[in-house]
């Protein structure tokens, strides 16, 4: 009796972490293939190679929010505060210019082969 208490006890502590360990693969498959930092009214770094279907996550550590948007609208992150992040994918190969649309100045490029 007392044994098979322990033995479903046992049962759920393994599905419970089963659940925790599919999360992580989850959240693992999740993380961008590049990171670039926003940071000092700057994309860093400036020029990034990246291969056709790779991922970008940018990170806005500034306290001005900021965006990073393709000239020719192939990827946009949309407006993010400071803090926040946005991944995109690359889905082709070619030169894409962007910028940040609040402040037009700060440009950059993704290069994917
Ligand atoms: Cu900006």
């Amino acid at each position: 009796m007392f044994i098979k208490k322990i033995m479903s006890f046992v049962g759920v502590i393994m599905i419970v972490l089963g659940f925790a360990g599919s999360a992580n693969a989850a959240g693992h498959a999740k993380k961008a293939d590049h990171i670039v930092e926003i940071k000092g009214m700057a994309f860093s770094p400036k020029n990034i190679t990246v291969k056709a279907g790779d991922t970008i996550k940018f990170i806005n550590m500034d306290a001005a929010p900021h965006t990073a948007t393709a000239k020719d609208g192939s990827f946009k992150t949309g407006r993010l505060k400071k803090g926040e992040s946005a991944m995109v994918k690359i889905t082709t190969a070619g030169n894409f210019s962007y910028f940040c649309k609040i402040h037009p100045s700060m440009k950059a490029s993704v290069s994917a082969k």
